[in-house]
């Protein structure tokens, strides 16, 4: 059986996340996803998630084509996170292009293009202004 593993921190779930996560899980038998952790968050876009990373857990975990989810606490342990759960592949949103070909000696890695015109901050922005 093929292991899709994904990252990301799903915070707002929209139906960019959504449509992501189906596809990933087309391309194998099991999905894996990693979610980052809220420190993680901080240190990367200095920003604190909306959601806690137990409710950004919990969503993602109740998603009928996920199968199980793991805390990603750190950008540097990824080859280990690959390695661990088993993955025969390693999926990422186009924004991430190239960023982890490194991995390619683990496990196949493919980019899925993003959904447009949808995003987390683009959320955000709208609710502030209305
Ligand atoms: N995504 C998408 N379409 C959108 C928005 C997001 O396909 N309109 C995808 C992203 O490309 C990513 C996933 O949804 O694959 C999760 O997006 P984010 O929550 O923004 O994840 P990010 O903060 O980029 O975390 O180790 C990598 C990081 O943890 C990735």
């Amino acid at each position: 059986s093929r292991t899709v593993v994904t990252f990301g921190t799903f915070d707002v779930f929209h139906v960019g996340h959504l449509r992501v996560l189906e596809r990933a899980a087309e391309l194998g038998d099991r999905l894996v996803v990693g979610v980052s952790a809220d420190a993680l968050n901080e240190r990367k876009k200095g920003r604190v998630p909306v959601f806690s990373q137990r409710e950004r857990l919990a969503i993602v975990a109740a998603l009928r084509v996920v199968d199980e989810v793991f805390v990603e606490e750190s950008l540097e342990a990824k080859r280990d996170y690959l390695v661990e759960h088993g993955a025969d592949v390693l999926v990422m949103g186009d924004d991430w292009a190239g960023k982890f070909d490194e991995f390619s000696d683990v496990c196949e890695v493919v980019y899925l293009t993003r959904t447009p015109a949808i995003s987390t901050t683009a959320i955000i922005e709208h609710i502030a202004e209305m």
